[in-house]
């Protein structure tokens, strides 16, 4: 959690600078939600992702220095520099892509489900998505198609409250996200996305099920994001204190340590290590970044058709 929180803590000074192409969306204040689901997976299960997908990657285990290289369009970053920030993927450990389709995800997360199932050893596919995704067409096909087939998907919903600048309650026609998925059949859960331990709990259930053939199932998680929709986005539809109030009372990482340190599962002293470990592991990568090389012309005609 803290790795994806400083990741995206420095991108937000980097790009600033200039420095960094393209669009960027930051997924600083949802930390647990990407952590408490791929804690629960491992390599040979899938993820997919969306625009706001920097999370979900460093979660699935993608390299860090490789991440930070690809979205300063180095010809050694983890796609060779031809990604970039909403199109990073990582076959290796089942990190299937972010997206920059909203919605895009829950139909490749359905296929990976359907492979899965067909390879009959128990992986699971997860698509993360957000308030906004729900609204997507191809994402009710994709739950239909699932749970007439009985896939091992989940389909992670993050309720960040806006989609681009406009209010969940504005343009979500149901009670809830989770109240509409249940109209598929499918057994969908409401929780607080702010709480890593309460996602790593429901998370752990909902993936156990769906390995052990229950079809698929879905969540929704309460959450908000402490920055912009984009960087430079002056998120002025907020209220005036939305944000300090979000900083303050439902910070992921600050729940996670008060939590700890009062159950005495962690010293404060071994939290503030690996907050330094991953301060120097992001001055690394930012470092490693700016000096590699960026991609040659001849290198735009390549990885374009899958070679057989
Ligand atoms: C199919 C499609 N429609 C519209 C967009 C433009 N767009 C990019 S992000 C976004 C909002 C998505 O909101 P949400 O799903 O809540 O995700 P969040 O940004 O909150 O993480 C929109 C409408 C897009 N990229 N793709
Ligand atoms: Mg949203």
């Amino acid at each position: 959690m803290k790795t994806i929180r400083e990741f995206e803590e420095r991108l937000h000074k980097e790009i600033a600078t200039g420095a960094i192409a393209g669009f960027t969306h930051l997924y600083a204040g949802q930390e647990s939600i990407a952590v408490g689901v791929c804690e629960n997976l491992t390599n040979d299960d899938y993820i997919t992702s969306t625009h706001r997908g920097h999370g979900h990657c460093i979660a699935k285990g993608c390299d860090v220095i490789g991440m930070m290289k690809e979205l300063y369009g180095r010809a050694d970053g983890l796609c060779k520099g031809k990604g970039g920030s909403m199109h990073v993927a990582d076959m290796d450990v089942g990190m299937l892509g972010a997206n920059g389709i909203v919605g895009g995800g829950p139909p490749l997360a359905t296929g990976a489900a359907l492979a899965a199932k067909l390879d009959g050893k128990g992986e699971v596919a997860v698509s993360f998505g957000g308030d906004g995704s729900c609204n997507q067409g191809p994402v009710f096909e994709a739950m239909n198609i699932a749970a007439i087939l009985k896939l091992p998907s989940i389909y992670v919903y993050e309720n960040n409250r806006y989609s681009e600048h406009t209010h969940s309650s504005y343009v979500i026609a149901s009670e809830s996200i989770a109240s509409r998925v249940e109209g598929f059949g499918i057994h969908t859960v409401k929780a607080n996305g702010f709480d890593f331990f309460e996602v790593h709990e429901v998370m752990k259930e909902l993936i156990a099920k769906a390995r052990e053939g229950n079809g698929p199932c879905a969540v929704e998680f309460e959450t908000t994001r402490f920055y912009g929709h984009f960087e430079g986005d002056p998120q002025n539809y907020r209220a005036p204190t939305e944000l300090e109030d979000d900083r303050e009372n439902n910070d992921c990482l600050k729940i996670f340590r008060s939590k700890v340190s009062e159950a005495g599962l962690l010293a404060d002293e071994d939290l503030d290590n690996i907050d330094n470990e991953v301060l120097a592991l992001i001055d690394d990568a930012v470092e490693q970044a700016q000096n590699s090389p960026a991609p040659t012309p001849d290198d735009v005609t390549t990885d374009v058709y899958v070679s057989y």
